[in-house]
């Protein structure tokens, strides 16, 4: 899974993709300064499976974080920042888009700081990105449709309606997020790539001075409606401060996430809201040899979760043993957990649970 950074010049992108990465991360190429950086998904139940498998192999779930927006052109944070031709290049590819907007007071600007009116405007240049790709591929498909003749319904017939459709939300100021698109639609669309269609999550950065009553900040009162209003999940943090501590070794990160007042770092809660925006959860598979966690959409059977790990496992699928996470946990152990009777034999259609271990029985 694919993340990436985008924001207005100076809203912190960097520094929170420092605090995200513990300073890693090499050039994507293609931007000024663009960075990526994989990260390892921080997850209670994978530790507690490797301590007690001690396995070889350990794998666990990972999201990589783009710093989309370096090549941004100079805006002034109230909503004249543009971005520069090449910044959707890299951003097209990811799978959720994570909004910076500042909200501190900073040196590079002269005006205090208007977190809501920051994310409008990127909301807005996302919006007139997606609807400049639907204005010229319509324009070629009238050009190409002016030349053919046919009684028959053309594919650029039903790709114009569509495309009709989604400039129409777009001509209303709506994301395509919101639009519901039959199968055969997502597939027609889904080359297009439309930033406005991804799922977004919004980060306000505030001084760190303000992180005590982050709750409440009148700075973010109208931030918090609109992402409220667009069922767009908000992160609050300091992007600063969270790359400080992520400098620290573990056991000093906890004292210093305490006197600052943060309850959870931040690469968590983004990671969790990550997920969510994303609708995607985790399963295990657990052994000796390894412990592995899997990301698969919210829902997926258990041969959807099968063919995850491998195509061979989905084609010859013929049960799946498994045990909830709870249920290992509360035993202790793999061995009285089953002699509990907790690992159940399960078909295809099984919808797998958040925190399912499988162990996937097939021939093929
Ligand atoms: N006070 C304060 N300063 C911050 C915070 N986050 C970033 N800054 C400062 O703001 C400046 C810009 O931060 P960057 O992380 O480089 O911003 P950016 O969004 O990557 O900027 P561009 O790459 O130019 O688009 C730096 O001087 C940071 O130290 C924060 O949470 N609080
Ligand atoms: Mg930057």
């Amino acid at each position: 899974m694919k993340v990436g950074l985008i924001g207005l010049p100076g809203s912190g992108k960097t520094t929170l993709f420092h605090a995200l990465t513990r300073g890693e991360g090499s050039p994507a190429g293609g931007g000024r300064d663009a960075l990526v950086s994989v990260v390892p998904v921080p997850d209670k139940r994978y530790d507690f499976a490797v301590n007690l498998f001690n396995p070889k192999k350990r794998t666990p779930a990972s999201i990589e974080f783009l710093d989309g927006a370096a090549t941004i052109g100079s805006g002034d944070s109230g909503g004249g920042g543009k971005f520069g031709s090449d910044f959707f290049v890299g951003i097209r590819s990811v799978d959720a888009l994570v909004q910076v907007v500042r909200a501190f007071e900073s040196p590079l600007y002269d005006k205090a700081p208007d977190p809501a009116k920051e994310a409008a405007a990127i909301s807005e240049e996302l919006l007139l990105a997606d609807l400049q790709v639907i204005e010229n591929r319509l324009e070629r498909i009238k050009k190409q449709l002016s030349t053919r003749k046919s009684g028959a319904v053309l594919p650029e017939q039903i790709e114009q309606e569509i495309l009709l459709r989604l400039k129409a939300t777009l001509d209303e100021f709506k994301p395509l997020r919101g639009v519901e698109l039959t199968e055969e639609e997502k597939r027609i669309t889904k080359n297009f790539d439309f930033l406005t269609a991804k799922p977004v999550i919004v980060i306000a950065n505030i001084a760190e001075d303000d992180l005590a009553n982050a709750q409440d900040l009148p700075l973010l009162k109208s931030l918090r409606e609109t992402c409220a209003e667009e069922n767009a999940p908000l992160v609050v943090l300091c992007a600063a401060a969270e790359r400080e501590v992520s400098q620290l070794d573990d056991s000093e990160q906890a004292e210093f996430l305490d006197a600052l007042g943060i309850e959870e770092p931040a690469r968590d809660r983004l990671i969790r809201a990550a997920y969510q925006a994303l609708g995607v959860m985790s399963f295990f598979t657990v052994g000796e040899d390894e412990v592995r966690a899997w990301t698969i959409p919210v829902g997926a059977n258990a041969v959807t979760a099968a063919g995850r790990i491998h195509s061979d496992l989905a084609r010859g699928f013929i049960r799946a043993e498994v045990m909830a996470f709870d249920d290992l946990i509360a035993a202790g152990s793999w061995d009285v957990a089953k002699a509990g009777g907790k690992l159940r034999l399960e078909s295809k259609d099984y919808p797998v649970r958040d925190g399912d271990i499988l162990h996937v029985r097939f021939k093929v």
